[in-house]
């Protein structure tokens, strides 16, 4: 395969550019990321093979996106480039509508003139909403989508304009929506890796609201192994598929408390702070499709990856020092 990766310096895309050139060692990866403040490029610093190459490059730059199509000719492309936290959403929208919905539509663009076989785009839970805290629901591929942050309504734009593609003009295309992932190289903005590296700090843990709010936590590689699995199959072209990790609702009070285990600290370093505004209460994922259709299941325990995440982060403070400083300057402008 001749892969370009779109977004392949941040967190889930640097995961599955090492992930791939281990499992594919023979396959060409072209790395486009324009490095915003979440990109980070030192993530791939150890990938030696000369089948993976980097270029600097904005998604929403039609001239130069239509130039790396021409020059590299890749016969799949994986879109994983978006601007993704939440909370900057909630504080300056623009750029989540530009690069989500924009940067989607060119490479949509350019795929469509440069014939590629396939355009996965990654997507996020999000897309659906939020679902009551006492429902045994879940979101699977006929939920409809009713997204409630700006984050998430531009990934939902996103992915009804990949699917209109394949629509209206036939581009190959295939979606994965994700539950939240976690893992190495996830940035100190979000929340797990937040409250991990406060701790190493010996600050607390803020947690939104009353801390009730239910996320679906799925271990980065699982996440990986889900969108190969698609890729891998050609009878995936044209389909949707849900990934999600837990069997049971974990509360972001539940998965502090793990962490706070982790580190053998009580529940006294944890501080409820001011509400998200329009903070979805529960995701929770069905994968009963990706599960019968390709054999993919979560392979990785929440808690014990949750272990080997946070000393990862104990041992990698270099990398998240510069990331938290700029990160809690945000926070502390939006009193958070
Ligand atoms: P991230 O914020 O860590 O990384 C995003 C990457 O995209 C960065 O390297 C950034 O530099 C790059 N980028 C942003 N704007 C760009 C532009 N205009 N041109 C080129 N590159 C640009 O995000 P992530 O957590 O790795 O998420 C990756 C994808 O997976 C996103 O599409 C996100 O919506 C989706 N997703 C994330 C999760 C999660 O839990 N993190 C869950 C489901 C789906
Ligand atoms: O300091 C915090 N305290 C807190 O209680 C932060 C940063 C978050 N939270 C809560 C909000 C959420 O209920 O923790 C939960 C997880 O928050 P985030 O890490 O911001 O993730 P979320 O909003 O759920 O979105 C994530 O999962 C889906 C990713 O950021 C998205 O990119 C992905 O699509």
């Amino acid at each position: 395969m001749k892969l370009l990766i779109t977004g392949g310096a941040g967190f889930i895309g640097s995961n599955f550019i090492h992930y791939w050139t281990h499992n594919h060692p023979n396959d060409e990866i072209l790395n486009i990321d324009s490095l915003t403040y979440a990109g980070n490029i030192t993530n791939l610093a150890s990938i030696k093979t000369n089948k993976y190459k980097f270029t600097q490059v904005d998604i929403c730059d039609t001239e130069e996106i239509n130039k790396i199509f021409k020059d590299f000719k890749p016969d799949n492309v994986v879109h994983f480039a978006a601007e993704t936290h939440v909370d900057r959403s909630l504080d300056k929208p623009d750029v989540f509508i530009q690069t989500n919905i924009f940067g989607t539509y060119n490479l949509l663009e350019a795929s469509l003139k440069n014939n590629i076989k396939r355009f996965h785009h990654i997507s996020t839970d999000e897309v659906f909403g939020s679902l009551d805290l006492d429902t045994a629901d879940k979101f699977d591929e006929q939920t409809s989508y009713k997204p409630n942050s700006p984050y998430s309504a531009s990934k939902a734009s996103s992915d009804h304009l990949v699917r209109s593609y394949a629509e209206s003009y036939g581009l190959p295309i295939s979606i994965t929506n994700c539950s939240n992932n976690f893992g190495p190289y996830q940035h100190p903005e979000k929340f797990l890796p937040r409250i991990i590296t406060n701790l190493i700090d010996n600050k607390n843990i803020p947690l939104y609201g009353d801390g009730q709010n239910v996320r679906d936590w799925l271990y980065v590689e699982d996440h990986c192994r889900a969108i190969e699995s698609v890729l891998l199959n050609k009878s995936t072209i044209g389909q949707t598929y849900c990934v999600g990790g837990n069997y049971e609702d974990i509360s972001n009070l539940d998965i502090a408390k793990m962490v706070l285990d982790i580190f053998n600290l009580d529940d006294n370093k944890i501080e409820f702070v001011k509400d998200r505004p329009g903070h979805d209460i529960k995701y929770a994922v069905n994968w009963t499709k990706i599960n019968q259709d390709l054999g993919w299941k979560p392979k990785y325990d929440t808690y014990q990856w949750l272990e080997k995440t946070t000393q990862w982060y104990i041992e990698n403070e270099s990398w998240w020092r510069p990331l938290k400083t700029e990160a809690e300057q945000f926070y502390a402008k939006n009193n958070q």
